[in-house]
């Protein structure tokens, strides 16, 4: 089974039945792979350097055009297809789903995806990350900022 994705040249899958993790040792990044765990689902694990700019290689803006990890290819996607998938909170929300775990019936998106930005600023402010130097990034500005991209993206 060979996985059809510009990530895979630069990142091959050694187990390419598994779901791909693209990701980091960041709050961000290890938040997917705890869930990963959790659900105990099958994956494999790619290492993106982010502080070499890997995130930015042609071959992950692939997977990700806005140039951040955490970011999944499930070989299993839905209706038997292949799925790549970035942004954190929306990974967690079809990790959720997919497998009917960590999730209520009753939970809706927009309950949980301004938690997702809520927690950046927590932790760039933690550990002094580039976040904290810009107190105006609000969530409002963040979804704002993404939103742009999505759309001048699409
Ligand atoms: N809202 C995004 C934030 C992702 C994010 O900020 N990722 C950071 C690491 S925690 C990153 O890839 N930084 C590298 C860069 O922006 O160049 C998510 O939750 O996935």
């Amino acid at each position: 089974m060979t996985l059809d994705h510009p990530i895979f040249t630069r990142w091959p899958a050694q187990y390419p039945d598994r779901l791909q993790l693209f990701s980091a040792p960041t709050p961000n990044g290890v938040k997917v792979g705890i869930m990963l765990e959790e659900t105990s689902l099958a994956y494999e694990q790619h290492r993106i350097d982010i502080m070499a700019d890997e995130s930015h290689a042609p071959a992950f803006l692939a997977l990700n055009p806005n140039g951040k990890i955490p970011a999944i290819y499930d070989p299993d996607g839905p209706n038997g297809t292949s799925l790549a998938l970035f942004e954190s909170g929306a990974i967690l929300l079809y990790l959720a789903d997919k497998t009917g775990q960590f999730i209520s019936a009753e939970l809706s998106l927009e309950t949980v995806l301004p938690g997702s930005f809520g927690y950046d600023e927590f932790w760039a402010t933690l550990y002094g990350f580039p976040y904290a130097s810009s107190p105006n990034l609000t969530v409002t500005t963040k979804a704002q900022q993404l939103l742009i991209f999505l759309l001048a993206t699409l």
